[in-house]
This record gives structure tokens, C-alpha cells and sequence, in this order.
């Protein structure tokens, strides 16, 4: 990576702190928010750590100077405080034979370091500051054991992982490949570089029983797990340490390679690679960002939307269906009072005698209807054509009451599952419209019903009383003949015998006064006859009309209320999937970023290939 300074002698990667910044509260934002779409708290839990560590990355790049942090990891008695010690050179960590020793992780970093600016984890832990100006940039942390029984000293160390640019795998001849350890490392691997020390290497000199030595074992473990070119560095950090005061009991163990570690760490780690190693773990960051996001993004459910949507037609076509059957059946007992209701309505098209004449015979014939003990009427009322009315509302909504007494209610809940069951089977994910199916089952379908009913017969009425097209034209001459006719027959009758008296007044019989109202009798009722003939009114022949218009009704409702659901919740799913990319382009441009300034070639083995 080239993160070499800029002309005016910035660092490059400086400008990616605000850069991570602004991912960081994109992540925040994008947590806060609900979700329709279901986010595992797994993936939850391994957004905010990843916010968390896109802030600590872009305060640890916010500097001139960025500091390297070197962190020493391994198990027990593998010798890690004793190579600090011989690095730095003095007694500055505990080192012994006693299991555990180290307690808390030490912080060994220049003197020039403000210890405000180094990372809090880091503030709160042993500080040793030193004076080497090869260290400058650079921290090394001794670290708790990860295998002894003191589960406190993992939790120090899992404290202290994330901080850590390069881990020092430091490994012992007996313990270089422990369970513990080797998962610890495989989970970490793509997290931050690795280089590793096989240390006690005085006691890897023979080999072991398996006839392997212990680092050529260890080489080959780390090209599976995707180290090819690992650096591994075999290390005597006794023999340095006994060196050093002088009393050195150790030869000088063949192979050793405890200066070139140092001078790895003092020399070969340079600006240019400490922020190369930055760069690279922001890079990996980011890619793990990229797979958490990619792994939270919502299916794009637009196509799957608009086959539930054709499939919830036919559903809910047969379910009209059904519906206005069984609601039509709340009416068929009450067959009588509505043809009552209808003749009342269809009485007002005759004036006069007919008029009169057929609310009387209406008024026979339905004595025995129930209407008005069994329906609420509105009788009260003076005015005579709400005499004649009945509460339309409130009958149909005792059938509404009664039909979803008898079964709809416990329709509509089977709708709901058959719709959501349709639904998962082109492939729409139940979960997502489950809240909005069932609020919606859970809407007043009584109420829809009886205003369904009640419009629905209305316009029945309506179309019955005022037809349209040649039954219009019939129903005209009908109503004006029935209107006139008795009339003029009795104007006729008595006419007739005016002119009888006036001709043969012998013959004149007062009987004969009863020819002319008999003669309008006689016309009302053929009239009747013929009114009854060609505008029928009969419960059988509009109970057809009646249900395909309820049907139709009750589709309509059906169809407004859950037809839209499918899409509704497919485009709130589709922002939330917009969301996700808009968040993962910005993850992938600052990648980008960072790939053109990628140079690698003095840090490749410190990363893992897979
Ligand atoms: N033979 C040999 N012994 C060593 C070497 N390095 C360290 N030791 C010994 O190993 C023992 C453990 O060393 P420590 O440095 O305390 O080990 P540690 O990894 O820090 O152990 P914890 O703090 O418990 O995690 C000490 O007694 C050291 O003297 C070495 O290179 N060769
Ligand atoms: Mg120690």
C-alpha cells in the first residue's frame, strides 16, 4: 500500500478518518432505525462492535504519526513477558515459573506519546514508558495468558485484541499449536496481521517424537490455515535475558533469531509499512463490514410481490364469492319483507286510484309479513314517505351481525392464513406480511359487510324502480296506463249510462249505479295484472342480480384492503435494501480507496490468503 506521506508532508490516511467517521454513524443511524425485515441479533451485535471499531481506527489515524500497536498473545509460560523484558532490555514484566504470571497486560511505548492519545483500553492497562527512538511508533503489549484457568485473564486479553495492528503469536516448543490458542488465532486471522515466535527455541533443537521439529510443524499448520510466507521468528528470549545481566548459563542456541525480530520490529517496520499495516487492517475491517451489511440486506421481493398479489386475486375472488352467498342467506328469510320494501318503493311510481288501489292490496297481502315487528322501521315519523321507509342500515346490519355470527368471522381468519400460505408459496416471506394480514383480518368486516349490503340494495331498488332501455319505455306506458286507465273506464261507465237515462230513462235501474266504479275495478285489476306481468317483483328473480352485485361488492372491499399489502410491504422492505446498499457503496468506495494505494509487498506475510 502506498500510504506514503503527502507533499506537504500529511499522511495519506489521515483523510480516511473522517471517511471511516461518517461509516461509522451511517452504521449507528442504520442500527437505530426499525426494521421490517428481520436483522439477527447476531448480526446486530457484530455491527455495532465493527462501528466501534471504525471509531477507534479513525481516532488511531486522526494523528500525524500513526503508532503501531504490537500485541504479544499466547498461552501460558510460552516466555512472552520474558521476550518483552528482553527486548526492552530490563525488568519491565514479570516473568517466572509460576502459572499464570501476568495479571494485567503492560503498555510499553515511547516517552513522546501522549498517553491521553493512545487508545482507552490501552490508557487503563500498566503503562512503561522508554526512551528508544526505534520504538517511537511503535506500543508493545504484553498480554495475559489465553489458556490458563483464570478466565479473567482471557476477558483482559479479548480487551485488548481489538486494539492491536500486528498480534505476536509468541509459541513455545511444547505449546505452539495448543486448541486454545490455535482457535483464538483462526478466529482473528482476518482481523489483524499476524507474525509469530516460536520461543524456547533451545528446546526445539531436538526433535520431538513425532520427528517433526516444531517450527517446520508449525509452518505447515499456518500454509493450511493460509500463511504461505509467514513471518517466524525462532527466539531464546531466556538466553537474551541471562546475556544481558551477565550470567548466562544457555549456549548460544543454533538459528536463534532474537535480533531479527528486534530489528524487524525496530528497522523493517517503517512509517511506510506501519501505515501500510493500518491501511490494511482498516481494509479488513471494512471487507468484514461489507459481509455483515451484505448479510443484512433485505431480498428484493418486487418480483415475488406481484405473483402473491395475482395469486391473492383468484383467493379472494372465491372468498367474494362465498362471502356473498352466505350473506345473501342472512336475507332469504326475510324474502317477504323485502319484496314488501320493494312493492312499497315501486307503489310511487302510480298516482291516483292505482295508486290507492295498490297499497291497500299491498297492504292485504303482506298483513302477515313480519316486517314490522322484526325490522326497526322508521314508522314514527309523520312524514308519509318515511312511513314507508325502513332503517336500511340497521337490517343489513343484522344480517352483517348474523352471517358473521354463522361463519364470516371465521372466514376471514381462514383468509388471512390462506392468503399468507399463498403468499409463501411464491416465495414471499411469511414473516413480512404477517403483521399486515392480520391487521387487516382484524378490521371491521361487519360494519364492510353491512354497508355492502345496504348499497347493494339500494342500487338494486334503484335500477328496479327506474329501469333503463326498452324496460324503461315499457314501464312508462305501464305506469300511464295503469294511472289512466281505471279512469277512463269509469269515466266511460258513466258516460255510458248518462247516455243509457237519457235515451231509455224507462229501463234505468238504480243497480246499474254499481257498472261504473265495477268497470274501474275491473280496469284496476287487469291493470294490476298487467303490472305484475311485466314489472315482476319477486325475492327469486333479483336474488340473482342481487348476489353478483354483492359479489362484486364484497370483492371490491376485499381487494382494496389486502391486495396492496404485497407491495406495500415489499417497497418498505426495498428502502430498507436501498438503505443497505447506499451504506455498503460508501464501505465499498473507501475500499477502493484504499486498494489504489495498495503497495503490500513488505506486509503480505503477515496476512492470512483465506
Ligand atoms: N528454556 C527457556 N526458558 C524460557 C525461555 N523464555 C522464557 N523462559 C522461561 O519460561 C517461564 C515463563 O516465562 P514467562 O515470560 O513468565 O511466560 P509468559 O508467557 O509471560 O507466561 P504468563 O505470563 O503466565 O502468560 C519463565 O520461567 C522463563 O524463565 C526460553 O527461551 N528458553
Ligand atoms: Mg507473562
Amino acid at each position: 500500500m502506498t500510504i506514503d506521506a503527502t507533499p506537504s508532508g500529511e499522511p495519506v490516511l489521515r483523510t480516511l478518518a473522517p471517511l471511516l467517521r461518517n461509516l461509522e454513524r451511517e452504521i449507528r443511524s442504520w442500527l437505530d432505525r426499525g426494521h421490517r425485515y428481520p436483522i439477527s441479533a447476531e448480526v446486530k451485535a457484530q455491527a455495532a462492535t465493527l462501528a466501534d471499531d471504525l471509531r477507534r481506527h479513525a481516532d488511531a489515524l486522526d494523528v500525524d504519526k500513526p503508532l503501531l500497536i504490537i500485541v504479544l498473545m499466547g498461552g501460558t509460560g510460552v516466555g512472552k513477558s520474558t521476550l518483552l523484558n528482553a527486548m526492552a532490555g530490563g525488568d519491565i514484566a514479570q516473568a517466572s515459573v509460576a502459572r499464570p504470571t501476568t495479571r494485567d497486560p503492560i503498555v510499553y511505548y515511547h516517552d513522546s506519546v501522549r498517553t491521553d492519545r493512545l487508545d482507552p483500553v490501552l490508557r487503563h492497562c500498566r503503562l512503561v514508558p522508554h526512551d528508544r527512538i526505534a520504538l517511537e511508533q511503535k506500543i508493545i503489549v504484553d498480554t495475559p495468558d489465553l489458556d490458563s484457568n483464570d478466565l479473567s485473564n482471557r476477558d483482559k486479553l479479548a480487551q485488548v485484541l481489538p486494539v492491536a495492528d500486528i498480534v505476536l503469536y509468541v509459541g513455545s516448543q511444547e505449546k505452539y499449536h495448543d486448541r486454545l490458542g490455535w482457535e483464538l488465532f483462526l478466529q482473528q486471522r482476518r482481523r489483524h496481521a499476524f507474525a509469530f515466535v516460536l520461543n524456547k527455541w533451545d528446546r526445539c533443537l531436538h526433535p520431538s517424537t513425532t520427528g517433526i521439529r516444531p517450527d517446520e510443524d508449525l509452518l505447515r499448520d499456518l500454509k493450511k490455515a493460509g500463511f504461505t510466507q509467514p513471518r517466524l521468528f525462532r527466539t531464546c528470549a531466556q538466553y537474551w535475558i541471562e546475556r544481558a545481566t551477565g550470567s548466562s548459563s544457555m549456549k548460544d542456541p543454533a538459528g536463534e533469531q532474537f535480533q531479527e525480530l528486534v530489528h524487524w520490529i525496530e528497522m523493517d517496520l517503517s512509517r511506510a509499512e506501519i501505515e501500510a499495516i493500518k491501511a490494511r487492517g482498516v481494509t479488513q475491517l471494512l471487507v468484514q463490514l461489507d459481509e455483515t451489511m451484505a448479510s443484512a440486506r433485505p431480498p428484493d421481493l418486487s418480483v415475488v410481490a406481484e405473483s402473491a398479489r395475482s395469486a391473492w386475486e383468484r383467493t379472494l375472488r372465491d372468498e367474494s364469492k362465498a362471502a356473498a352467498e352466505v350473506l345473501l342467506n342472512t336475507l332469504d328469510p326475510y324474502q317477504r319483507e323485502v319484496e314488501h320494501h320493494f312493492a312499497l318503493q315501486g307503489q310511487r311510481r302510480f298516482h291516483g286510484v292505482m295508486a290507492g288501489y295498490l297499497r291497500l292490496f299491498t297492504r292485504v297481502r303482506y298483513l302477515t309479513s313480519q316486517l314490522r315487528e322484526h325490522l326497526p322501521m322508521a314508522t314514527r315519523s309523520t312524514d308519509e314517505r318515511r312511513q314507508l321507509s325502513w332503517d336500511l342500515a340497521a337490517f343489513t346490519s343484522v344480517c352483517s351481525d348474523d352471517a358473521a355470527r354463522r361463519s364470516l368471522d371465521a372466514r376471514i381468519r381462514a383468509l388471512d392464513n390462506r392468503l399468507l400460505l399463498s403468499a409463501a408459496d411464491h416465495g414471499f416471506p411469511i414473516d413480512f406480511l404477517q403483521d399486515a394480514v392480520e391487521s387487516t383480518g382484524r378490521m371491521d368486516w361487519r360494519q364492510r359487510f353491512s354497508q355492502a349490503l345496504a348499497e347493494v340494495l339500494t342500487e338494486v331498488e334503484h335500477d328496479w324502480a327506474r329501469p333503463k332501455g326498452w324496460r324503461r319505455v315499457l314501464q312508462t306506458i305501464v305506469v300511464l296506463l295503469a294511472d289512466w286507465l281505471p279512469i277512463a273506464a269509469l269515466l266511460a261507465a258513466c258516460g255510458f249510462l248518462i247516455w243509457r237515462y237519457l235515451n231509455m230513462p224507462e229501463e234505468f235501474r238504480l243497480e246499474a249505479l254499481l257498472i261504473p266504479p265495477a268497470v274501474m275495478l275491473a280496469a284496476l285489476v287487469c291493470m294490476h295484472a298487467v303490472v305484475a306481468l311485466l314489472l315482476p317483483l319477486r325475492w327469486p328473480a333479483i336474488r340473482n342480480v342481487f348476489q353478483s352485485r354483492l359479489e362484486a361488492s364484497v370483492n371490491s372491499d376485499l381487494d382494496r384492503a389486502y391486495l396492496p399489502l404485497p407491495d406495500q410491504v415489499a417497497s418498505v422492505v426495498q428502502a430498507e435494501r436501498e438503505e443497505v446498499d447506499r451504506v455498503l457503496v460508501q464501505i465499498r468506495d473507501v475500499n477502493g480507496w484504499l486498494k489504489n494505494r495498495e503497495q503490500a509487498a513488505s506486509i503480505a506475510g503477515l496476512y492470512g490468503e483465506k
